[in-house]
């Protein structure tokens, strides 16, 4: 049993910092993350909940007091941080994934913005529709729900990017909200299907730009899929989803 203790921190013995970031098994919110401290070369602990649907005795690994109880969860010299994109935004301050220019780092916080709206908004129809709609008439219905959704930010995202010269949202250097982008876009087309990306080429080519980077490729199949289970990784199986990867 870990738990995640919330309170002053320690200080490690040589001036480091010390990490552990808890998450799910799971891509979802912390895998941004997990690409930021990869990218920079900083080791962290990866501290892997698993879901109480798939824990075996139906208990999970974690107890964690943190406000919420919510993850992903960034221990520093053990003090907590939670909301993902606050830890995401601190550590690209700390680790060098901003421009460091106010005007050029609001547009990316633009971008993080629409993707946050979009993920809130479609999360529950993509749920649905993977975990629980077995009737046509239903799916049909979230179906209508997610073509209101996505058409509308899909063509934001990718004129943000357009608008910005560069293979990277704030120019040639890849920055906190290309990971973010690249990682919800790659969790859509892998749970509504590849052709969801079909008439965004410039966002198509940015996710694959992202995830087939060096350091991000590896760290990124070795998690499950999907934001929520195992189970979830059977149905893509099932589907033949698996052998259709954009980074390979
Ligand atoms: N706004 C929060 C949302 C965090 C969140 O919803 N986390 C989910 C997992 S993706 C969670 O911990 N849910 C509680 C639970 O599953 O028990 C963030 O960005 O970190």
């Amino acid at each position: 049993m870990v738990s995640c203790y919330v309170g002053p921190g320690t200080s490690s013995s040589y001036g480091h910092p010390t990490y552990r970031l808890i998450h799910y098994v799971s891509r979802g919110l912390g895998e941004p993350i997990r690409w930021m401290f990869s990218l920079a070369d900083v080791p962290f602990e990866d501290v892997v909940l698993w879901p109480r649907d798939i824990v075996p005795d139906g208990v999970p690994n974690v107890q964690c007091s943190t406000p919420l109880n919510l993850v992903p969860i960034l221990e520093e010299n053990g003090r907590a941080l939670t909301q993902s994109f606050a830890i995401g935004r601190y550590l690209a301050k700390k680790f060098g994934f901003i421009a460091n220019i106010p005007a050029v780092d609001a547009k990316g916080d633009q971008l993080i913005e629409a993707v946050k709206d979009c993920r809130l908004l479609s999360r529950v129809f993509i749920k649905d529709k993977i975990l629980w709609s077995t009737d046509e008439a239903e799916v049909a219905r979230i179906d209508a729900r997610l073509d209101e959704i996505f058409p509308l930010y899909l063509k934001l995202m990718e004129n943000m990017l357009k608008n910005y010269p560069g293979d990277y949202m704030l120019g040639n250097l890849m920055t906190y909200s290309d990971l973010v982008l690249a990682n919800w876009l790659d969790i859509w087309q892998i749970c509504l299907g590849p052709e969801l990306l079909t008439p965004y080429p410039t966002l198509r080519e940015h996710m694959i730009r992202v995830i087939s980077h060096p350091k991000i490729k590896d760290i990124r199949l070795i998690r499950a899929r999907s934001m929520f289970s195992f189970d979830y990784e059977k149905y893509f199986r099932s589907k033949g989803i698996e052998a259709d990867d954009p980074a390979e």
